[in-house]
């Protein structure tokens, strides 16, 4: 690559105001200083040859600057001018940072993974219009985990079974319940039927235990069309929305935040995430999605269970998804993180222990599994965050609480 050299600046001392910083990790037979020289290049003003239409000051103004390599990792700086957040917004950003350098023959594998934004661009965006803050608001529980379920089995239940279910889910103490990530509007459930019947079992349970929650219905559809789903049921009573960033991406989230019509909160769930994120030697991490999630608007985002669930996690990574949701060097609400995926009532102590309250604790499996039925699931998972909450180990509560002790009994603990 002709221009290589010219893309490096190692060791200069960049103000982060004027740029957008990323960290790759890249897997290469180049020199390192090359390869992140040709990464530059591919996303800034170069490309795999001379142009005689490069002239001095574009390069200057516009190109990416290779400030720092360190083992494998590389840090490059994009300038503030090479992004375009009016027309462009994040899939302009996401094609300079996270682009063509993936495809790259060069490399054997490249994972971008950390990024920080200029405090200008971070102030283009809104971040979480309730957050954990706004959340705990609503459902009143200004401390404790949240407590939550997904709808199982994901596909095949009618309105009526789901509402049911949700209905029994409250009863039995949970505060949030939402769809899976499959169900839509198919016609075993349409949607509209669905959330009506979801609001009247919401409100049911209000009227006869003064227990108040959330049920998030996933309106992720086309681009063109999604905000007018979000308008129609949360008209029909919907109250929260849940969106796929990832397979509508992040711009459908931000359309949910900005249009001043959807006053409902936004819970994000991140499916075919793992395939991007999975590979720690190719692709996007995780934290960095949290990071977009939380400038486009989300109120709750899926970050993992701390290696602790069914999904592919780590501790370290898990916490850097937290940092990404709740950390302050943002101007935005935290989003509350939320620990999903294989969760069951013998896994929350040691899940608190590590993310500590300030999550919502989520099962499906978790939850209807529970050899007495959905309330006693709901009830099981409600007594174990209520025991780590308290700081009273699980193997003592569950001497007192009979549903827990069932649950702990067919799933074990960590
Ligand atoms: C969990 C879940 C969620 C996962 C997604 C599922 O169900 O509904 O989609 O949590 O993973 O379909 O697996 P269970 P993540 O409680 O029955 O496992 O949160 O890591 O994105
Ligand atoms: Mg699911």
């Amino acid at each position: 690559m002709e221009y290589s050299n010219k893309y490096l600046h190692l060791g200069e001392e960049i103000d982060p105001d004027d740029y957008v910083i990323c960290k790759y990790k890249i897997a290469t037979n180049l020199e390192m200083s090359n390869a992140a020289a040709a990464i530059a290049a591919e996303q800034s003003t170069g490309t795999w040859t001379g142009i005689s239409t490069l002239n001095e000051e574009i390069f200057e103004l516009y190109s990416g600057r290779v400030t720092a390599v360190e083992g494998d990792i590389a840090t490059i700086a994009y300038p503030k001018e090479d992004f375009s957040l009016d027309i462009g917004g994040i899939p302009q950003v996401l094609s300079v940072i996270s682009g063509n350098l993936f495809g790259l023959d060069a490399l054997n594998g490249v994972r971008l993974e950390d990024v920080f934004f200029p405090k200008s661009m971070l102030n283009d965006f809104l971040g979480p219009r309730f957050g954990a803050e706004g959340l705990r608001e609503v459902l009143k529980r200004p401390e404790k985990p949240l407590v939550g379920t997904i709808v199982k089995p994901k596909i095949g239940l009618s309105p009526k079974e789901t509402a049911n279910y949700i209905y029994e889910a409250g009863m039995g103490g949970l505060t949030n319940g939402k769809d899976d990530e499959t169900l839509s509007n198919q016609k075993f459930c349409p949607i509209e039927d669905r959330v009506v019947a979801v609001a009247e079992a919401i409100d049911r349970v209000k009227d006869e235990s003064g227990h108040i929650m959330v049920h998030a219905i996933n309106v992720s559809t086309k681009g063109h069309e999604i905000v007018e789903v979000a308008e129609r049921v949360q008209e029909l009573g919907a109250s929260e929305i849940m969106v796929d960033v990832i397979t509508c991406g992040f711009a459908a989230v931000q359309a949910l935040r900005e249009d001043p019509s959807i006053k409902v909160p936004i819970h994000v769930h991140r499916t075919m995430h793992g395939a991007i994120t999975k590979n720690k030697d190719m692709g996007v991490s995780m934290n960095v999605f949290a990071k977009l999630v939380r400038m486009c608007g989300g109120d709750a985002l899926h970050i993992g269970t701390f290696g602790v669930g069914k999904m592919t996690g780590s501790t370290t990574e898990d916490i850097a998804n937290q940092q990404a949701c709740i950390g302050r060097d943002v101007p935005y609400k935290e989003v509350l993180p939320v620990c999903s995926g294989g969760m069951h009532p013998g896994l929350v102590e040691k899940l608190v222990e590590i993310a500590g309250t300030n999550i919502q604790i989520q099962a499906g499996g978790g939850v209807a599994g529970h050899p007495g039925g959905v309330r006693k699931g709901a009830m099981a998972l409600s007594q174990a965050v209520d025991a780590a909450y308290e700081k009273i180990p699980a193997s003592e509560y569950r001497k007192t609480h009979v549903e827990l002790d069932q649950a702990l009994s067919k799933w074990g603990s960590a």
